[in-house]
Order: C-alpha cells, then sequence, then structure tokens
C-alpha cells in the first residue's frame, strides 16, 4: 500500500479512538443562563452543614504545620482564628446560620502532644464543645486526621511507615472513647490524597518530600491506617458511623482531540481518584491488597471544589492558574468555577454503594462576588441529583469562616463570615445570609 493510504488509515484510527473517548467521558456543561437558581428544593430531611479544621483554626498548634511554617518560611498559621478560646462564640456563629451540623477536627498534637503523653484538659475542651453543640441542636461531625499531626509522629516517618499506624490507631481510640457516646458521625482522614500528592510529591505540603514512590506509599497507607481504625472503633460502639472525606477532582482532557491528553487524564484520574475508590471496591490499590477495605465505610465523605484541565504539561504548583474553559469563571484559587463536576463526583463515588456526604464544598472569594453563584449553582446541581434519586445526606460548606488555607495562608478566603485577623472580628458575608435563607 502507499505510504499516503496507511496515513489515512492511522488518522481514521485516531479520529474513532478519540470520538468513542469524547461520547463515553462527555464533559458535562450547563447553560447556567437557562437554570432558575433561585427555586431551589430540598427534602425536609437533608442535613444542612458548615466545616472547619483544627489546624486552620484553632491557633497556636505545634504540629508538623507549625514546623513546616517556620522551616519553610511561608506563611505561619500563628493565631489563626484564635478559635481554641473563642470557641463558643464560634459557635454563636455557626447557630445563626440555621445549621444542624458542624464538621471539625480534633487536632492530634494537643490530645498527645508527646509519644505516651495524653493532655486530657484538650480532650476535656472538646468534649465540652461537643456538650454545647448538641445543647443547641447541632450534631458534630468529628475528623480524626485532618492534615495535621504531632511533629513527635512525623519525626518516626509520620504515615510513610506503615509500622506507625498503630500510634494514631491509639490516639482514634482514645478520642473515640471519650467522644462516641455523644457522636455518632466520624471521619477517620480528611483527604487522603492530597495529603499524599501535596507532602511527598509537590513538596507544598509537610514534609515536602517529592517522590512519586513515597507519595504511592503513603496514600496505601492512610487508607490502611483509616481501614484499622473503622474495624477497632467499630468494635468499640458499631452504631458509630465511620468515613472519610474524598477529595474528587475530576480530571478533563485540555484538548479533547488530543489521545496524549486522555492519557493524562485517565492516569492522574486513576491516581487522584480511582486508586482510592479501587481499595474500597475491589480491596486493591496501586497493585496491592489492602485487606478489610471492602465494608470499611458506612458513609463516603466527598470534598469536591473543581476539575481540572489537563495535558502531560500541567503545571506542579498552586502558584499558576489553571487552564479553564473560556465560559468558566476562574476563582481566586486559580482553578475553574465548574458545579457540574458535582454530578460527575457523585457518579464516580456510586460503585461504593453506600450514602454521600457532601462533607466540603466552597470557594476563595474575598469580595463574596463570587461566592453567591458558587453556591446556588453547587446546590442546585444536588437538588437535581436528589431528584434523580442519588443517595446524598448532607451538605457541609467550606468553610464557616475564613481560615488558613495551608501553602496558600491566609491570602484565600473561603468563609461565610470574613475575619479580620488584626481584631478577630467575624462578620457575616452576603453569602452567608443566602445560605442561612436557603437552609431556612
Ligand atoms: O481548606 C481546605 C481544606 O482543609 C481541605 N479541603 C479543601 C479546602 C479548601 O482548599
Amino acid at each position: 500500500m502507499l505510504w499516503w493510504a496507511w496515513l489515512l488509515i492511522a488518522l481514521a484510527v485516531y479520529c474513532l479512538i478519540t470520538a468513542i473517548l469524547c461520547l463515553r467521558f462527555p464533559e458535562t456543561h450547563i447553560d447556567w443562563n437557562q437554570v432558575n437558581l433561585e427555586e431551589l428544593t430540598f427534602p425536609t430531611d437533608f442535613s444542612w452543614g458548615v466545616a472547619t479544621a483544627s489546624h486552620q483554626i484553632e491557633g497556636h498548634n505545634q504540629n508538623n504545620w507549625s514546623k513546616f511554617e517556620s522551616e519553610r518560611g511561608i506563611e505561619v498559621s500563628g493565631a489563626a482564628c484564635n478559635h481554641w478560646n473563642r470557641w463558643e462564640t464560634d459557635f454563636d456563629l455557626v447557630e445563626s446560620l440555621g445549621v444542624g451540623h458542624y464538621r471539625f477536627s480534633i487536632e492530634w498534637s494537643r490530645i498527645q502532644p508527646q509519644e505516651g503523653e495524653w493532655n486530657e484538659d484538650a480532650l476535656q475542651q472538646y468534649s465540652k464543645m461537643i456538650d454545647n453543640l448538641l445543647a443547641r441542636g447541632i450534631e458534630p461531625m468529628v475528623t480524626l486526621h485532618h492534615f495535621s499531626h504531632p511533629i513527635w509522629f512525623e519525626e518516626k516517618g509520620g504515615f510513610l511507615n506503615q509500622s506507625n499506624i498503630h500510634f494514631w490507631a491509639d490516639y482514634c481510640e482514645r478520642v473515640f472513647t471519650a467522644l462516641s457516646d455523644r457522636v455518632t458521625n466520624w471521619c477517620t482522614v480528611n483527604e487522603p490524597e492530597v495529603f499524599s500528592i501535596m507532602g511527598y510529591h509537590m513538596k507544598l505540603f509537610p514534609p515536602g518530600k517529592g517522590s512519586i514512590r513515597k507519595t504511592i506509599r503513603v496514600m496505601k497507607n492512610v487508607v490502611m491506617a483509616h481501614v484499622t481504625v473503622y474495624h477497632s472503633l467499630k468494635a468499640l460502639r458499631p452504631e458509630a458511623r465511620i468515613g472519610l472525606a474524598k477529595n474528587i477532582t475530576i480530571f478533563d482532557p485540555l484538548h479533547r482531540w488530543n489521545l496524549l491528553h486522555w492519557l493524562t487524564t485517565f492516569i492522574l484520574n486513576y491516581i487522584w481518584n480511582g486508586a482510592i475508590i479501587s481499595a474500597f471496591t475491589k480491596g486493591r490499590m496501586f497493585g496491592r491488597r489492602i485487606p478489610k477495605a471492602k465494608g470499611s465505610l458506612d458513609y463516603i465523605g466527598l470534598n469536591y471544589y473543581t476539575h481540572a484541565l489537563v495535558s502531560p504539561f500541567i503545571p506542579q504548583t498552586i502558584e499558576v492558574d489553571l487552564p479553564k474553559r473560556p465560559h468558566e469563571i476562574m476563582t481566586e484559587f486559580g482553578y475553574p468555577m465548574y458545579a457540574e463536576g458535582l454530578q460527575r463526583s457523585v457518579e464516580l463515588l456510586k460503585p461504593l454503594k453506600v450514602p454521600i456526604e457532601i462533607t466540603e464544598n466552597g470557594v476563595a472569594d474575598s469580595e463574596d462576588s463570587l461566592r453567591p453563584e458558587h453556591l446556588k449553582r453547587h446546590l442546585w446541581v444536588i437538588s437535581e441529583m436528589l431528584k434523580q434519586g442519588f443517595d446524598i445526606r448532607s451538605y457541609y460548606h467550606w468553610s464557616l469562616m475564613d481560615n488558613f488555607e495551608w501553602a496558600e495562608g491566609y491570602s484565600l478566603r473561603f468563609g461565610l463570615y470574613h475575619v479580620d485577623y488584626e481584631t478577630q472580628v467575624r462578620t457575616l458575608r452576603k453569602s452567608g445570609e443566602i445560605y442561612r435563607k436557603i437552609i431556612n
């Protein structure tokens, strides 16, 4: 055959494969001008909440993060929102939003500042906080690990060493024993993939390593840590509801006609989303068996923020804006607003066959000019999914108030309440009022 005939055949095959991929994996886009965002309907038993995390709001924690902040010369969390001393008035803020649920995390480094040293006063304070929430009719969801842990644990290698998991399990059992008579909903770990990838590949979180091998090892160990703790806590109190919060980022090829972009999409989707889902559906992740992982979730927490348009040259830093489609709105974090991806995320989690709690969703928006639209679009997508029969139980907005946004420091503001870090005055934003109205 002539060379050009071969070329034509190759081209035809390429086009066919691309066409099949485009049809099989559509990138949904909604014409938001055609959607009435003022009419949102939710079942009366749908749960509304807000979320925070210890290191981001408490202030003056001494943990792997505070150490990383000073060693790396990034913005230090310092007093943060001084929530450790202001929690009671902060709970007034939660209550005045009208939410019935509050997700927050326990700071392991406060409970066990040194190996073998337990701080009962700190545990007592968390216990008081729970009583206070319950007295207000607000149900707590407690996260046991939200990116931060004691320095002594980090020095032992943290979750890089499978043999360290028992340290974390001890702490979890201690907290659970003290609080589970009043707390039903437990979230073991927050975003295992973000924790591993940012800390062991992208060097943006502690310990700031850059190794794919270590990233995969940590991700597996964190999932194994969840599995260990799930079974030990369930043995203590079978009626507890235990899950973890999974960040789903939707990956789409930057150019849908480019097979290399599709290949990058599949690889990244497996590393970020697929591997962890497969641990719980198949009992395997990255080719290794994860014993007892199947059946170790009573619910799955979904943290959803965006989709990433990828190519083999995707930036490895958060300092630059990711690409966006022309009609999409860029958020201050440098990724686009893409509410359509919330449904795609829920669909990715469907094989887990457990109820979904939306444990985080929100936007960095210092002027509050985008948040009202962002909130309504995402709530509209949820309301449509509920009509279609998806088992989504709750929505926790990230976040109650502005806080320390990890590698990005205080520059990004995610709060329904604005925080003046000089005076510690909190002020409800317009979007906070909108959220309150929707709930009511
Ligand atoms: O602030 C973080 C949170 O700690 C984990 N999920 C994403 C949020 C916004 O980036």
